[in-house]
């Protein structure tokens, strides 16, 4: 079996996390391979592994470091194809790598997941991957459905055992509810602008248009179409609801999102489908990287640096272009450019 993944650790050190992500991607059947290469130690074994593994057929690099983890965007200068980070809790609670990953600078983002969590860099992979291949998106869904039918078990195996004179178990018992199980990339059918569009962009706030203007101009130029909305998951929830689902033939979703990143949060809820976040900042300057980043696991959002619409656009390209090899070509010219100016 030719591997599609690869997993490269900073340190053997870091090898718990990658365990992780070996326990996801053994479960849903994709062939990786595992290599432990130091950005700042061996930087030309980093070279030569991610050169070899593209030429190979590495579809998606997973770069898992602590410390100061400039092991993904080293991996980023070596391959066209998407990488993702995992930052590593060695010391300062892993912010100090968090950083170091998502801070990338345009156009070489890393799709960042949060601290320690393997677990959600291998499913995001595996969404990068379900884009041209069925069989896995189809398992992606399945693995997804096991998470949401844990949190609705845990309802009989943990609430209905407490034994407190004025708790009502029988209140509304979930077992009870007629939710008709668990929905995920269910249609609807309903009107919109551009329903072919291969990326779909949702801001939550007026305020962040002009970050999703700058990324539709690279999509642009690199050809790839786009929907773009405003509509924010709190204030009009059966809009933002009805929107992502109707765009049925998304195959990323991009939220541009402030505050508690509900944007982000609430279309991962709703699609298996990769969604990268882009943090935004607010008028006193607080950005909301932290919590667009920190996902549980089995709901990954692959973040990008904070107000860097350019980068969630070369992302999702990235992404697109593990099947479309036009787009590669595309995205060097957009590099060479920039390294030119
Ligand atoms: N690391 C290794 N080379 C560069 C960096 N940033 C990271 C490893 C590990 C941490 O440093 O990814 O998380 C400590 O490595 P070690 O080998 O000292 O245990």
């Amino acid at each position: 079996m030719t591997p599609k993944i690869m997993i490269i650790l900073g340190s053997a050190s870091d090898i718990a996390i990658a365990e992780k992500s070996m326990d996801i991607l053994d479960k849903l059947e994709i062939p990786y391979s595992l290599k432990i290469a130091s950005a700042h130690r061996t930087p030309n074994l980093v070279r030569e592994i991610v050169k070899q593994g593209t030429d190979a057929g590495i579809e998606v690099f997973i770069g898992i470091a602590g410390l100061a983890a400039h092991l993904p965007g080293s991996i980023a200068a070596y391959t066209p194809r998407p990488v993702i980070g995992v930052p590593v809790d060695v010391k300062t609670g892993g912010v100090d790598a968090l950083e170091s990953i998502v801070q990338m600078p345009y156009p070489s983002p890393i799709a960042t997941v949060g601290i320690d969590r393997g677990d959600n860099a291998a499913i995001l992979a595996a969404q990068f991957i379900g884009i041209h291949d069925e069989e896995v998106h189809k398992r992606v869904i399945a693995l997804r459905k096991e998470y949401a039918l844990k949190v609705k078990q845990s309802n009989e195996d943990v609430v209905q055992k407490i034994d407190r004179p004025f708790l009502e178990n029988d209140f509304l018992r979930i077992k009870n509810l007629k939710i008709n199980d668990i929905k995920i990339d269910e249609e609807v059918t309903k009107k919109c602008k551009n329903k072919d569009a291969e990326v779909v962009i949702i801001v939550g706030r007026q305020t962040d248009v002009g970050t999703a203007k700058k990324l539709g101009i690279i999509l642009e130029r690199l050809k790839i179409s786009y929907d773009t909305k405003v509509v924010c998951p709190i204030r009009s929830t059966n809009k933002f609801t009805n929107y992502v689902k109707s765009m049925k033939n998304a195959k990323i979703f991009i939220g541009i999102s402030s505050n508690s990143s509900q944007v982000t949060g609430g279309i991962v809820g709703l699609t298996a489908r990769p969604v990268i976040g882009v943090p935004c900042t607010n008028e006193n300057g607080d950005d909301y990287m932290l919590t667009t980043v920190s996902m549980p696991p089995g709901v990954p959002v692959a973040t990008v640096g904070i107000n860097n619409g350019k980068n969630a656009a070369v992302l999702a390209a990235e992404i697109l272009s593990i099947s479309n090899p036009q787009i590669v070509e595309l995205l060097e010219k957009l590099k060479d450019k920039k390294i030119n100016l």
